[in-house]
């Protein structure tokens, strides 16, 4: 029997707050495992919609949801993992080559991404079938 993979891989951030309210600090090549060249997030996303479906080639990323919640599935071609995201000090590392989803955006959802590699289109591989291909 094959013994299944955990594609997640969850990151803990120290909360640093006091009893005026939370303080998380994030830092290149501390607590995130990368150098950081690019942050974005999701806001407002609407009910019922998903987004992702697709890979990238190079590009890693620290996904982390500041309020609300998202559901995340992960696939590297033969396994598939899946999480929910909901706090403000804890993330997941989403490694190259990684086929990802994002579905049930809670409405105040604020999904945070810190990126090692600028926007690039061409890191993208958006359709599922090259992505299978291009894993074996
Ligand atoms: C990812 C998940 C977690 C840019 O011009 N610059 C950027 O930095 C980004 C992230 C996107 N864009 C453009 C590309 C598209 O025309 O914004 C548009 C929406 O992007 P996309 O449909 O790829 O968004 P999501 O939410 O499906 O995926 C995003 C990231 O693109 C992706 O890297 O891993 O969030």
């Amino acid at each position: 029997m094959v013994a299944e993979v955990n594609l997640i891989q969850k990151l803990k951030f120290d909360n640093l707050g006091d009893s005026r309210g939370h303080l998380v600090s994030l830092e290149a090549l501390k607590n995130i495992p990368f150098e950081i060249k690019r942050v974005y997030y999701l806001v407002g996303t609407h009910p019922g919609e998903s987004r992702g479906f697709h890979a990238h080639r190079e590009l890693k990323q620290v996904l982390i949801c500041l309020a609300g919640q998202c559901r995340i599935v992960l696939d590297d071609g033969q396994n598939k993992s899946e999480t929910i995201l909901n706090s403000f000090n804890e993330g997941i590392l989403i490694e190259s080559m990684i086929w990802r989803e994002m579905h049930d955006f809670s409405a105040d959802c604020v999904l945070l991404v810190i990126a090692n590699q600028h926007y690039s289109e061409s890191d993208y591989i958006r359709n599922y079938d090259d992505f299978k291909r291009l894993y074996k």
